[in-house]
């Protein structure tokens, strides 16, 4: 339950057997993206950049494309079904409600990732394709990972568009706020049946050459308080990071269960944001209606005695509600939003690193408590 640093030679990394650059987009399916557009927007601080729909020539979907320095979201909703992307859509709002379709990756060769990808026993969603306009060449290929959930490849190097062909630039909604609230997308969490994280590590292990990192949840912390076993998979950069959760059996119904009862199977979780400044970040949410879990003061009580010194006053952790952990890496200041829709199951997670590339292992329990005290109010616990 600690960290790794990464000590790849770079001669080990030109011999990455699936090199991947980072993360390219989270995309969501949703039932309203204009509206979902809006709230990224103004609650979440993204700018609007690009967009397609029926006034760019789709007329079966629609999209909105938001970044915050290099994280990307897109929100896509179905106008009127007609081809068998458009049904997926649909089938997939109906059945999971909003939710991630696509964690896409960006890579240096799209072809040589998915030819890795499918030999080492991916099962193929889309054939590698070329998608071309006036600003350049994207090539795009698509494998599938737990629940309904794909990793698409995409390779755009010198494609110098807003996002995709297809898409046109836009303006944003509103102005993002003069500080940015969030740089980057840290790590991106699923959650799989019972008894099957470690046939999903393996898959990333196997297809995409990923390995693991050493904060985990085993039996020990999932049986005591948790309700759930966790490992992490990350490139050889860590640039990209997959933690993995499954539901245990443990004294109380696992906050893992209920996602997977509400969601309708296995599907990402949470997303976690990185930021530089989370006290401004989590002000300016706040302020903005975005609703985060509770933390009891009597964390806080003993928090200075085993985190020791942070770059934000323990007093303003607790005004807040941000928990620090801390390993022999440095440490980091991390908090959870609630679900953001209706159904107890996607959130995101607002985090500040200094030196730590934990998870926050000394907080799991006030966050595994904070998680049960919102079941219980929605009569899931
Ligand atoms: O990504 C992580 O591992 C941390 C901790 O249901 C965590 O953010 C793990 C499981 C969970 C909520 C947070
Ligand atoms: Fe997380």
């Amino acid at each position: 339950m600690t960290q790794t640093t990464d000590h790849t030679p770079d001669t080990a990394r030109r011999a990455d057997p699936f090199p991947v650059k980072g993360m390219d987009a989270v995309v969501f399916a949703v039932g309203n993206a204009k509206q979902a557009a809006h709230y990224y927007s103004t609650a979440f601080g993204m700018r609007l950049v690009a967009y397609s729909g029926p006034e760019t020539g789709s007329r079966e979907t629609a999209s909105y494309v938001l970044t915050n320095g290099s994280a990307r979201f897109v929100l896509t909703s179905v106008i009127k079904p007609s081809t068998p992307w458009g049904h997926f859509l649909a089938q997939h709002v109906a059945e999971h409600g909003d939710g991630v379709v696509d964690l896409a990756i960006e890579v240096p060769d799209a072809r040589a990732a998915y030819t890795y990808a499918i030999e080492h026993g991916a099962r193929s969603v889309a054939e590698p394709y070329e998608m071309k306009d006036e600003h350049g060449t994207v090539v795009l290929a698509a494998i599938a990972t737990y629940g309904e959930t794909r990793h698409t490849l995409v390779e755009r190097t010198g494609y110098d568009g807003p996002y995709l062909p297809n898409f046109v630039a836009a303006d944003p909604i509103v102005e993002p706020p003069a500080q940015r609230t969030f740089q980057a997308i840290d790590h991106c969490v699923g959650n799989v049946e019972l008894g099957r994280m470690n046939e999903w590590v393996g898959f990333y292990n196997k297809v995409m050459g990923f390995t693991n990192m050493k904060e985990f949840v085993g039996d020990d912390i999932a049986t005591e308080y948790s309700a759930l076993m966790s490992k992490v998979v990350a490139d050889g950069t860590l640039k990209v990071k997959f933690p993995i959760n499954e539901p245990a059996i443990a004294k109380k119904k696992s906050q893992i269960d209920e996602y997977l009862e509400f969601y309708g199977g296995a599907g990402v979780q949470h997303i976690a944001l990185n930021t530089n400044d989370i006290v401004q970040t989590v002000r300016t949410m706040r302020a903005a209606g975005v609703q985060f879990l509770d933390t009891p003061d009597s964390y806080y009580d003993t928090l200075g005695e085993w985190v020791g010194d942070t770059r934000v006053p323990i007093e303003t952790l607790r005004e807040l509600k941000i928990l620090a952990d801390r390993d022999e890496d440095g440490y980091l200041l991390q908090i959870f939003t609630k679900p953001v829709q209706d159904r107890p199951t996607v959130f995101f997670e607002i985090i500040e690193r200094h030196g730590s590339m934990g998870f926050g292992k000394g907080n799991f329990k006030a966050l595994f408590e904070a998680i049960e005290r919102e079941q219980a109010k929605r009569g899931n616990l």
